[in-house]
């Protein structure tokens, strides 16, 4: 098959089959200790296992307020199973507001590339970050520090300023219809507004969702967090069927913007 971009890996994929909770690649995990002089706290790293195509893009993922590790920790096996190195994390501190948890992401993603076991398998030029809640500001905030990220994923992100305009990065927010502790109109919606402006930027607003939809496996939220990170992190144009021409509403989400094409 004609290979769109150097870095494409895998199979053609469907509609079906980035929905599923495993993707095409096997998987293998391995803790991440504290260490003094350190940015970041201890995590775990999720990576596929092949070493014959080439190196991986790497993502870091962190919770929201008073969230441990665990809360986010799906993202980890199932992103690595579609071919990304994956750092998720445990905070500093579990009440860090976003401004800390950025500079976590980024010191993360960092260390995947340049010092961790893995680092041989990530390309240090392909790096992304994703969070919920306070992480998902810290998230915005990454992508405003480091424009050089090449996709970013909030998941009902809350933050104090709703001003993301200098964001570039491509970032696809993830909010929740139902979400009573960062709504929508206070935080999600805003941000999108801000960012909608700049090439390569998406909304996907979840359907009875809450808070914490974003913190467990959805088949929906696999789709598109997937397809984003394929399209920016791996330029594989395969992906873009799957967000434009932006895909109509159905049981699980009310809506999704995007600014075609990507
Ligand atoms: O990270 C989050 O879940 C933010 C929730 C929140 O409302 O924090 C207010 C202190």
């Amino acid at each position: 098959a004609l290979q769109v971009s150097a870095f494409a890996k895998g199979p053609d994929p469907t509609d079906q089959s980035i929905r599923a909770q495993k993707g095409p690649f096997a998987v293998q995990q391995q803790s991440v200790a504290a260490q003094s002089g350190r940015a970041f706290n201890r995590g775990t790293v999720y990576y596929p296992t092949d070493t014959s195509q080439g190196t991986y893009g790497a993502v870091a993922v962190i919770p929201g307020f008073l969230e441990p590790e665990f809360t986010t920790s799906w993202y980890g096996p199932t992103l690595a199973s579609y071919g990304f190195v994956v750092i998720t994390l445990e905070p500093n501190s579990i009440t860090d507001f976003p401004e800390p948890r950025s500079n976590q992401l980024l010191a993360a993603v960092d260390w995947l590339a340049n010092e961790s076991p893995v680092k041989d398998r990530v390309d240090p030029n392909r790096l992304a970050v994703m969070g919920h809640s306070m992480g998902g500001g810290g998230t915005l905030l990454a992508a405003s520090k480091n424009p050089a990220l090449k996709a970013a994923i909030p998941l009902a992100p809350w933050n104090m300023s709703s001003n993301f305009s200098d964001v570039t990065v491509p970032t696809l927010i993830i909010g929740a219809d139902n979400d009573v502790i960062a709504p929508t109109f206070m935080h999600a919606d805003p941000f999108y507004e801000s960012l909608k402006g700049n090439q390569n930027q998406g909304y996907l607003k979840l359907k009875g969702a809450d808070h914490f939809t974003t913190n467990g496996y959805t088949a929906t939220v696999t789709k598109f967090a997937v397809s984003w990170l394929k399209r920016f992190v791996d330029d594989d144009t395969r992906y873009s069927q799957f967000l434009c021409p932006a895909p109509s509403p159905d049981a699980s989400f009310v809506s999704f913007k995007v600014g075609c094409p990507v």
